[in-house]
């Protein structure tokens, strides 16, 4: 709701200013100037804005009476002024300022948010300024303003994100950032299937990897463990296919009311969601919920267990495509964004003959949907449809890199995920309490200390779309142990696909990591403490 600053606010407001200019004189002839507060240091970001450069003697402080002013043009008014309530609606919590939000009269507000930027700012940059006068945050996109809004809460003390009311003073330190991303793709991916997680703890994932500028979030929606989206059409998918969980426990499943809340969540926090309908491999739920969906015609059982690989969708079988069909038309109309994601990884209980028979007819039935197809890095042995995504998933080994050059080579792009990087669910060390290690030990450097662009030998860089962290939940079965995992390498891999590449530098980073830890702390995040970073 915008509530437009009352003319009663502007006379007290001035009538306040003109009460502070008086006393100055006064406040300079008593005060010793060395008692003027020495310049915040500035904090630390993460993502490493392009540009950043200190204004001395510029820090700037919220006040009781700041207003948050909003000047766009009238097409993005509207989510403009939902940034702002954003921003105020947390801001409000923590300091109890009233902070209310106008479209903006010039020189009411001391927090001025505007989508009226120049086009070079491009579709997800901002130029944010702290002065005495106050806070600017300009872009071209809602998009942009909401990365620069996400940096701008990074600027205040991590109390800012407390959801009570705590003691001031909220003071910015004075800079000038200028910012824009090096990669379009910066994803999270959290796996639904091998453990269920419900709507709220969808959301709690969304609003962490939102403070790091991620902007795509896959879901991994169908696995052997479990299938998670209603397909009305195929109702037996989420009654009988989504009743379980690794482990034998209840499982569970979205409804199109539940997706549809995922997805407007997620849209306010402006990430594009990608649905995973992972195939041919992959597929024990649904040939458990379909008889007629196996080549025998016997359905096996729920599979409740860690294995991969051993079960495959009947390439011969016209209903595998009719099933398909109405999925993937299901799950699109369910998922507004322009890519889904057919899986593709593991078919080892397919024949490759069949396999290159499949992918191409698969990959049909999403395009027939108006979808860019994306899958793991095995789709690339076959002829992709133009605008596919090839996910590298490699350890550095040959046969990956060579998958991912070889989707570049038609024209695909590769989105890099390697797990012995950015596995989210690879232990951290030895002494790990849960997560995987067959794609090694990583730690949280080894999780950062890799360059995007060089990590895959004659990779063109043009076909590198970005980059993704993956959390697999065959051993993670709550969100502490989500949390956990994720946190802090999350983080590291937000900045390689934000930051620019002369930014990466692990002992930079490494101190720009630990001034996380109080932020994390006020937002009660579950981290792992690394040792060899200093947490304050
Ligand atoms: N590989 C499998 C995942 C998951 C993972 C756990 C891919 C693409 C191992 N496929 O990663 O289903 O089991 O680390």
């Amino acid at each position: 709701m915008t509530r437009l600053a009352r003319p009663r606010r502007r006379v007290s407001l001035a009538g306040l200013l003109t009460a502070a200019l008086l006393a100055t004189p006064l406040i300079a002839l008593t005060t010793p100037a060395a008692a003027q507060p020495a310049d915040a240091p500035a904090p630390a970001l993460i993502p490493k804005p392009a540009s950043q450069q200190a204004l001395a003697g510029e820090d700037y402080s919220l006040k009781p009476w700041s207003v948050v002013g909003v000047s766009s043009n009238s097409k993005e008014r509207r989510a403009a002024l939902r940034i702002a309530e954003q921003l105020s609606s947390q801001l409000r919590r923590s300091t109890g300022y009233p902070l209310p939000v106008v479209l903006l009269a010039p020189g009411v507000a001391d927090i001025k948010l505007s989508t009226n930027g120049p086009a070079s700012l491009g579709a997800e940059g901002y130029q944010l300024r702290v002065d005495r006068k106050g806070v600017g945050v300009t872009a071209a996109t809602p998009e942009g303003l909401y990365r620069g809004v996400t940096t701008l809460r990074q600027l205040l003390p991590a109390k800012a994100d407390a959801k009570t009311r705590q003691a001031g003073p909220w003071r910015l330190a004075g800079t000038a950032v200028a910012d824009s991303p090096r990669f379009g793709y910066r994803g999270a991916m959290l796996d639904v299937s091998r453990h269920f997680f419900s709507v709220a703890e969808v959301k709690r994932y969304i609003d962490l990897i939102s403070l790091y500028k991620i902007n795509k979030l896959h879901l991994h929606l169908a696995d052997d463990q479990g299938w998670r989206i209603q397909v009305d059409s195929w109702p037996r998918l989420t009654t009988y296919g989504g009743s379980l969980e690794v482990g034998g426990t209840p499982g569970g499943s979205y409804s199109k009311a539940d997706f549809a809340e995922i997805i407007r969540y997620a849209a306010d926090h402006y990430l594009t969601v990608i649905p995973e309908i992972d195939t041919p491999g992959h597929t024990n739920a649904a040939l458990a919920s379909y008889a007629e969906l196996n080549c025998n015609g016997v359905a096996p059982p729920l599979y409740t267990g860690t294995n991969v690989g051993f079960s495959s969708l009947c390439v011969a079988k016209d209903i595998t495509y009719e099933f398909l069909d109405d999925v993937f038309r299901e799950v699109a109309e369910q998922a507004p964004g322009d890519v889904l994601h057919l899986g593709g990884d593991e078919a080892h209980s397919t024949q490759h003959s069949d396999y290159l028979t499949f992918v191409p007819k698969a990959a049909a039935l999403v395009t027939k949907q108006k979808k860019r197809v994306m899958g793991w890095q095995e789709i690339a042995e076959t002829p992709l449809p133009a605008g596919s995504i090839a996910q590298y998933w490699g350890t550095d080994d040959a046969r990956s890199q060579e998958l991912a050059r070889k989707a570049a080579a038609q024209g695909a792009k590769v989105v890099l995920s390697p797990a012995n990087r950015a596995y989210l669910d690879m232990k951290y060390d030895a002494s790990t309490p849960y997560g995987l290690d067959w794609a090694g030990l990583v730690n949280v450097e080894k999780s950062y200390s890799w360059n995007p662009s060089t990590l895959i030998p004659n990779l063109p860089e043009s076909a590198i779309a970005g980059v993704e962290a993956p959390i697999w939940t065959e051993t993670l079965d709550d969100l502490d142990k989500l949390e956990y995992m994720a946190f802090p390498r999350l983080a590291g891999v937000a900045e390689l696909g934000w930051s620019q590449a002369s930014a990466l530098d692990w002992t930079a980073y490494k101190d720009r990591l630990g001034a996380q830890g109080s932020r994390w702390d006020v937002l009660s995040v579950n981290f792992f403490r690394a040792p060899e970073i200093n947490w304050r």
